[in-house]
């Protein structure tokens, strides 16, 4: 049997700085193109920067719904007033090639993810409330109501932290990408993996 790939799940509260770091370990540390992110489907508009297909795959809420209708999602959520989904096919098709697959949603996609299929999790925590506030306030254009609303959604997500494998502090953005990246190393280095991986060398080394 070839290798499979590990699916990976990143949950975080907005302002952890999970997409900088999915962002840097996809760019820098994909050298053998082990890894991909996966593409959701949402239903929010779209921000200034973003691309239709390399983000997300933005819909409408329609066909959003067709979409779970037809059975297309792995799994979708509500998160705060827009629609979520991850497409079952592309997933399905990478860890079959041995691709790393990495699926950036919440708390509560992770927990139907993991009723599915093997999987890593992993949470990014802030280092502080403070440091949370401050990267939540940005460019310093919103109002006071519009911040704390931020940040009780973010309260809302990591009081789930504990329902993942590892737990990521994210103070120094290197420090955190380190240790990201130690996780996929340890994963690969596990037992089953390098028994498929190693087929070749083990059958050489064994034969007697
Ligand atoms: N369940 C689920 N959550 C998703 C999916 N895609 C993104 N999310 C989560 O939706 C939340 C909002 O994401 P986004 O609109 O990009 O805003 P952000 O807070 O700036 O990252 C984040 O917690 C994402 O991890 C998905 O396919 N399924
Ligand atoms: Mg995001």
């Amino acid at each position: 049997m070839a290798q499979q790939g590990t699916l990976y799940i990143i949950s975080s509260p907005s302002g952890a700085g999970k997409s900088s770091l999915l962002n840097a370990l996809l760019t820098k540390h994909n050298g053998a193109g082990k890894m991909q992110l996966s593409v959701s489907h949402t239903t929010r508009a779209t921000r200034p920067g973003e691309e239709h297909g390399v983000h997300y795959h933005f819909v409408q809420v329609e066909e959003f719904k067709e979409l779970i209708e037809r059975g297309d999602f792995l799994e979708w959520a509500e998160v705060f007033g827009n629609y979520y989904g991850t497409s079952r096919a592309a997933i399905e098709a990478c860890l079959a090639q041995g691709i790393d697959v990495f699926l950036d949603i919440d708390w509560q996609g992770a927990r139907q993810i993991r009723e599915l299929m093997p999987t890593k999790s992993i949470f990014i925590l802030p280092p502080s409330r403070e440091e949370l506030e401050r990267r939540l306030i940005g460019r310093g254009q919103d109002s006071v109501e519009v911040i704390k609303g931020r940040m009780e959604k973010a309260i809302a997500e990591m009081v789930h932290y504990d329902e993942y494998d590892y737990v990521i502090i994210n103070e120094d953005f290197e420090q955190a990408l380190f240790q990201l990246r130690a996780i996929i190393e340890c994963q690969r280095l596990e037992l089953r993996q390098q028994q498929q991986a190693q087929q070749n060398l083990l059958k050489q080394l064994l034969a007697e």
